[in-house]
């Protein structure tokens, strides 16, 4: 299948499942499932579920739970995004081409909306009715820890901190493995956990999603400072805005292009180590890298 077609199909898989998951029903708390719709529901390009079916379905996993999965992990993207937008941490106004959730729906209500997103994700693993205990320990683990303190919210964190001093390559690099390409990384290992992979297909999994998250992100830092808008002059890009240190103000384009590109091959050099028809997930890390949907 034509790789843009499997993007748009499984995006639509995902966002018909998503769309289940969230009630529409009328209770006293009927805003939450409204304003978690609101962020959840319209837009998103649906990254890191559709890497966790592709992945998922390379390792021979069932349909099922993978897209349960796959929408706890869109639930915990969709929820950071909501909080980083906050007047508190980017104070972003716009997302997903429509004004931030809190500027609809409030501040308290944006913060609830992703605190719902974040413990909804868990509770949908939990009540999976086809994964053994076993796998849903093991997912939980993974995706608690790469979104948490050893993944995403350490990186914020770390990114905070960095806002009142320049850090170098590496303090960056670091950052944006942790604060991106955690959950990148972790999307890619869920599918194949839902599978039976062996610890040398995990570990190569692992470097592969190492290369993919922090490759994403550079290529992001470029996209920031090179979008259209931004090349008329007419606007700052919102790291030039905050001061922040990125990988264009510390290398340039150029050479920020060609460090994800170098990823990129370091990437695909990993998943070629793996004896299984990976060619799905080999066009999505194109696509990743070279924003290429
Ligand atoms: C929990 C407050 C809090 C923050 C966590 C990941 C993160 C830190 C914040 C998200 C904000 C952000 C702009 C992160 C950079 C990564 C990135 C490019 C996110 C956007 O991902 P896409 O392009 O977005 O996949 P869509 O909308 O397509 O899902």
């Amino acid at each position: 299948m034509n790789i843009k077609d499997y993007l748009k199909n499984t995006a639509e898989l995902v966002e018909k499942k998503l769309n289940t998951l969230i009630p529409e029903k009328i209770t006293p708390f009927s805003l939450l499932f409204e304003s978690a719709r609101y962020s959840l529901l319209d837009g998103g390009k649906r990254l890191r579920p559709i890497l966790t079916l592709a992945t998922a379905e390379a390792f021979e996993a069932s349909n099922e739970p993978a897209l349960t999965v796959a929408c706890a992990i869109e639930m915990i993207h969709t929820y950071s995004l909501i909080h980083d937008d906050l007047p508190c941490m980017d104070d972003d106004d716009f997302r997903r081409g429509k004004p931030s959730l809190h500027k609809v729906f409030g501040e308290g209500q944006a913060v609830l909306t992703g605190d719902y997103l974040l413990t909804f994700a868990f509770e949908l693993i939990a009540d999976d009715l086809y994964m053994n205990n076993e796998k849903k320990i093991a997912l939980i683990a993974l995706i608690a820890k790469s979104a948490g303190s050893q993944g995403m919210i350490a990186g914020q964190v770390m990114d905070i901190l960095a806002e009142v001093k320049s850090i170098d390559l590496e303090s960056l690099k670091l950052i944006h493995q942790y604060k991106t390409g955690a959950l990148i990384k972790a999307s890619i290992l869920a599918g194949a956990i839902l599978g039976n992979p062996s610890p040398e297909e995990l570990q190569l999994l692992h470097k592969f999603g190492n290369d993919i998250g922090l490759a994403f992100q550079i290529v992001d830092d470029v996209i920031d400072v090179t979008s259209n808008e931004l090349k008329k002059g007419l606007s700052l890009s919102s790291d030039e805005e905050n001061h922040k240190t990125t990988y264009v103000s510390l290398l340039g384009v150029d050479q920020s292009r060609k460090a994800a590109e170098a990823l990129f091959h370091s990437a695909i050099h990993h998943l070629s180590q793996i004896t299984k028809d990976l060619s799905i997930i080999n066009e999505l890390a194109k696509c990743l890298v070279y924003r290429d949907f």
